[in-house]
């Protein structure tokens, strides 16, 4: 008999079927067993009369009739007759996956995460990011984008800032790239329009529930644009059809969780950053320091948004000068085309249009101290006729966790990397 897998039993009602998967829970009461078993679709409660059931965790087949239970998870279960054990787990499962709580304990999960992952909900969320990246590329690639794969060993730093990982290369200083900005620029001058979607690094020095040691950058760039517009304009455009896929695809998945969709059916609002420091210091009397919003006026911008706007995103533009990397294109008044996107309170994009002119570049690298010998190979680019560029990079564990409402991007990537975590 041939494996059908849980989510179709809804299609197999009255008849014999086989399943595989792993013993989610179980239960005894009197002489019946109850096993859930719970394979890569879904779990489904499988009766049986006088059987043991395994540990936690076993891998096994059950055979037995599909019937409708209106009480059982799903509305059917399986009246089982016969149980294989593939591969019976040996020892107790370390943590109770069916009682997955990820805000409980969070050290405790991600030290097990090769079985915390097992859990329903943290199989949901790798599914549903999934889709968000498979969102990603499917509308590039209609749009006229060609995927890229840029070094991940690179000799100088693209965004500035002390956050590097140094690499022993060859007894050479070598570092692992923070993104793949210079590189992305490089290829508009061969393709136009290009993205990536690939790892990048940051030895992030604060521990918080946002930033990550390693996270999927989703990066964009695009030649012959006009302003940061353009840039916006296909950036919301994206998120829209990245949201579309996961409604469509991910139902079951997004109902697991306490959150919604986006209402992706306005306009994503655009502010300026010095309008939004002041909105938010006369609307909700907070003033926020630096020359950046920080993560509570990036909370008050969007509650903003969502109050007036209905919307759950909200890009922030015009950001200084002394705010952007060397790359952003400076416009008057110390200002720049560098802007940030906003969803449900958190950054989850950077971007902007960039400065193509070799001069220029030189320029803004001398003005923030930088060395343009430093920068030599990614300069040269610019003595071969570059087009006016932008573009931006999304997290892809920060978008996820936000649409989910995770609260810790660690629970938003497999095996989270952070200064206190390296295994598994
Ligand atoms: P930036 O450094 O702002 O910009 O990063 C872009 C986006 O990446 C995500 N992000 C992170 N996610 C998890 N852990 C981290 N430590 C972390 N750091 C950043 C955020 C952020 O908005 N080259 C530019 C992009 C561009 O201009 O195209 C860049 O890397 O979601």
């Amino acid at each position: 008999m041939s494996r059908v897998l849980v989510s179709e039993l809804k299609n197999k009602l009255g008849e014999e079927v086989s399943l595989q998967g792993w013993v989610h829970n179980r239960r005894q009461l009197g002489g019946i067993g109850f096993l859930i078993l719970r394979d890569k679709s879904g779990i489904v409660q499988c009766v049986f009369e006088k059987t043991e059931i395994p540990l936690h965790e076993s891998c096994v087949e059950v055979v037995g009739k599909v019937v409708g239970a209106k009480k059982a998870p799903g509305g059917l279960e399986l009246h089982a007759h016969s149980l294989n054990i593939i591969s019976e787990a040996t020892q107790p499962a370390p943590i109770e996956i069916p009682k997955e709580d990820w805000h409980a304990n969070p050290d405790t999960l991600l030290e097990y995460r090769h079985v915390s992952l097992r859990g329903v909900k943290a199989q949901a969320t790798m599914k549903v990011q999934a889709e968000l990246v498979k969102g990603f590329r499917s509308f590039l690639n209609n749009q006229g984008f060609t995927e890229i794969f840029t070094p991940k060993l690179v000799a100088a730093s693209a965004e500035g800032g002390a956050n590097l990982f140094e690499v022993d290369y060859y007894g050479k200083r070598a570092y692992l790239a923070q993104s793949p900005q210079l590189y992305k620029q490089i290829m508009v001058g061969v393709l136009e329009r290009v993205f990536e979607v690939a790892p990048v690094y940051r030895a992030e020095l604060s521990h918080t529930s946002r930033h990550l040691s390693e996270y999927l950058s989703l990066d964009v760039e695009m030649g012959f644009i006009d302003s940061d517009s353009d840039v916006m304009d296909l950036e919301e455009a994206l998120l829209k059809s990245m949201m579309r896929q996961v409604a469509e695809v991910c139902q079951h998945e997004i109902s697991l969780f306490d959150t919604s969709l986006p209402n992706i059916d306005v306009t994503f609002p655009r502010i300026p950053l010095m309008e939004a420091r002041a909105l938010i210091k006369e609307k909700y009397d907070y003033e926020t320091g630096g020359k950046d919003l920080d993560p509570e006026a990036e909370r008050l911008i969007s509650r903003w948004a969502k109050e007036e706007h209905d919307s759950d995103f909200v890009f922030v533009t015009h950001y200084p000068q002394a705010a952007r990397p060397f790359y952003t294109y400076p416009i008057e008044n110390g200002l720049t085309r560098g802007l940030d996107l906003i969803f449900r309170g958190v950054e989850i994009t950077s971007g902007g249009q960039r400065v193509h002119q070799h001069d220029m570049l030189v320029e803004e690298l001398e003005k923030r101290k930088m060395d343009p010998e430093a920068f030599s190979g990614y300069l040269e680019v610019f003595k071969h006729g570059m087009p006016p560029h932008g573009g931006f990079a999304i997290g892809a564990e920060r978008i996820t966790a936000l649409l989910l409402g995770i609260s810790n991007v660690r629970f938003a990537r497999a095996f989270p990397r952070d200064g206190s975590r390296l295994q598994p």
